[in-house]
């Protein structure tokens, strides 16, 4: 088991950082010809779990303030696949302009991008489904993107609150039969469910 972990360690180590871009079409043509993506409510921790995943502290900016996250940040992952950290939706003190912006920006890049294979979608395990993570998940379903969900944060509540979190998504998930495909729980800092997450990307590439 350790000898696996160590692998997709190895895997994961070798990251490039290719950009920033505030669309889909100005993303740079490269060979890499599959993709994941990370979505969800803004401060969720998708740029945390993205860290986490590549063992690296500051591979794609963290921060406390919602919002850090505005435009399309592509990491490439030994020249297999790339992984996309999105910015994050449904923050109420970004201006209504910008909110519409950026939904347009993550909705076009998931619509479109035609080598984006699964699609993350992050729940903070303390603040459970919102609405906007239904519009979400209607507008992947209405795409036909298949997702997996990841409940983050689980060190937050307790173990039987966490389990309630995952039993009431998995019942949720009822009326996405066709494009879910799993459930993760994760908690970056004492690295849970990372190699499980990494199990599943490197399956992808
Ligand atoms: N307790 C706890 N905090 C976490 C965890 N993962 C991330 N955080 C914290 O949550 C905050 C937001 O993390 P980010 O990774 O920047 O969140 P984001 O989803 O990328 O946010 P936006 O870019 O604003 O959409 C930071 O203060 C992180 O340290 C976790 O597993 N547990
Ligand atoms: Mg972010």
């Amino acid at each position: 088991m350790a000898n696996k972990n160590k692998n997709f360690n190895n895997f994961f180590n070798t990251n490039k950082f290719l950009g920033s871009f505030s669309s889909y079409l100005d993303i740079p043509y490269s060979k890499i010809d599959k993709e994941c993506c990370f979505i969800g409510r803004s401060n969720v921790g998708k740029s945390s779990l993205l860290n986490a995943i590549t063992k690296t502290k500051k591979l794609a900016k963290t921060s406390k303030t919602p919002g850090r996250t505005q435009s399309i940040n592509v990491f490439e992952i030994n020249n297999k696949i790339n992984i996309i950290d999105l910015p994050g939706y449904g923050f109420a003190k970004v201006s209504k302009v910008m909110r519409e912006k950026l939904i347009i920006l993550i909705e076009d890049y998931i619509e479109n991008r035609d080598k984006l294979s699964h699609v993350f979608l992050l729940i903070d395990a303390k603040v459970g489904i919102k609405n906007s993570d239904i519009d979400m998940l209607d507008f992947l379903n209405n795409c036909s993107k298949k997702f997996s969900i990841v409940l983050t944060k689980i060190d937050k509540i307790s173990y039987n609150h966490t389990s309630f979190q995952k039993k009431s998504i998995l019942s949720l998930m009822k009326n996405y039969r066709k494009t879910f495909q799993d459930i993760y729980l994760s908690e970056t800092k004492k690295n849970k469910g990372i190699n499980e997450i990494q199990k599943t990307i490197y399956g992808l590439s």
